[in-house]
């Protein structure tokens, strides 16, 4: 590390959701970190007032039509300027950046996060989909390159840090937790009448579009049970997903002495994203904190696999291996949009889905 060991960061998709929350944490602790690369698809207003505020080495704008802006807005300042999803690749390499926070939607995460570990750097992995569809690729260079994936995700973070000091202690299997999203008891004939404003509304947690309309439909469970099969080497059998709607057990690990260890605190994805970037360390922070007295019933339920198909989609995507992970992810991709799109309902999603896997 250099520049005083601060941690050099670089942030792929710093204006969504979890990108912003990771500026926001190293606004809090800049005497931890320093931020190297900024890089956004279409929100070059935004983009611009984080390059204005952090001045980082480095910006992208993935989209090319608004270079122009871009590079006329950041005059007389020292940072570099780049646009394309090429530039997006290559900046990944500059020899400066300590640490990478995939957080770019969908598959267009894929290849940046490849080249990030080709290079050799340490991941903070936002983007679940490149491990959706190419788990097998991404942890056998993470290997090879002697890389670090960090887990950004709450339950993966979570499980990550419950195997905290467990290096050579077997896990039996792991307890993935889950809202159950807004439409949790609701049944097919409900989930046809859904609007994309019902499906927008998240209970528990803020987060991008994509996401959130995952997390309804329980697709971003299943997304999640193959992110941590490969995060974490274990069988299908050994993830199992409990529903547990107060979200303060955010996932839970299982030894083979049957003792359980979980991860609780109020749903903050900010505390997963310090985690990873501060890890192995812990940092003082001013987060809202939970009160046993406040939540006296926590309760957990079997996910409805019949009314929500995608999780158990998910579950056969993983067993049938190769690339249809790769498929159902493409699949889903698509009926999410044609969903924010008005273009189909809610309940078709899964249906669509299994013609495709
Ligand atoms: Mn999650």
């Amino acid at each position: 590390m250099i520049n005083n060991q601060k941690k050099n960061i670089a942030i792929l998709g710093s204006t969504g959701s979890i990108g912003t929350q990771a500026l926001d944490v190293i606004r809090q602790n800049s005497d931890s970190f320093n931020v190297e690369i900024l890089t956004a698809q279409n929100n070059v207003d935004l983009l611009i007032k984080q390059a204005i505020e952090f001045s980082p080495n480095a910006v992208v704008i993935g989209n090319k039509n608004l270079y122009a802006k871009l590079k006329e807005k950041l005059p007389n300042k020292d940072i570099k300027i780049f646009a394309g999803s090429e530039s997006i690749k290559d900046v990944v390499s500059f020899n400066t950046i300590d640490l990478v926070i995939t957080a770019m939607v969908g598959i267009s995460g894929l290849e940046p996060t490849i080249e990030a570990i080709k290079n050799g750097k340490n991941i903070a992995l936002a983007n679940k989909e490149s491990l959706v569809v190419a788990g097998c690729i991404v942890t056998k260079l993470a290997l090879e390159s002697g890389s670090a994936i960090l887990p950004v995700d709450s339950e993966h973070s979570a499980i990550f840090q419950c195997l905290a000091g467990e290096l050579h202690n077997p896990v039996e299997k792991i307890f993935l937790t889950a809202s159950g999203g807004p439409f949790r008891g609701k049944d097919k004939k409900f989930l046809e009448t859904v609007t994309k404003e019902d499906a927008l509304k998240h209970p528990k947690w803020d987060m991008g579009n994509k996401i959130t309309i995952d997390s309804a439909s329980l697709m971003n469970k299943g997304l999640e049970v193959i992110e941590a099969r490969w995060l974490f080497n274990l069988k299908p059998s050994q993830i199992e997903v409990v529903v547990h709607p107060q979200s303060i057990i955010h996932s839970a690990v299982q030894f083979e002495d049957g003792s359980i260890k979980a991860q609780m605190g109020l749903p903050d994805m900010k505390l997963p994203i310090q985690y990873a970037l501060a890890y192995p360390k812990r940092l003082k922070n001013n987060f809202n904190r939970f009160s046993f007295f406040e939540y006296p019933n926590f309760t957990f339920e079997k996910p409805d696999l019949e009314n929500f198909k995608n999780l158990q989609l998910a579950y056969l995507a993983l067993e049938k291996g190769g690339n249809i992970p790769c498929a159902l992810n493409a699949a889903n991709e698509v009926v999410v949009e044609e969903f924010l799109n008005d273009k189909i309902n809610f309940a078709i999603m899964p249906d669509i889905i299994e013609q495709s896997i």
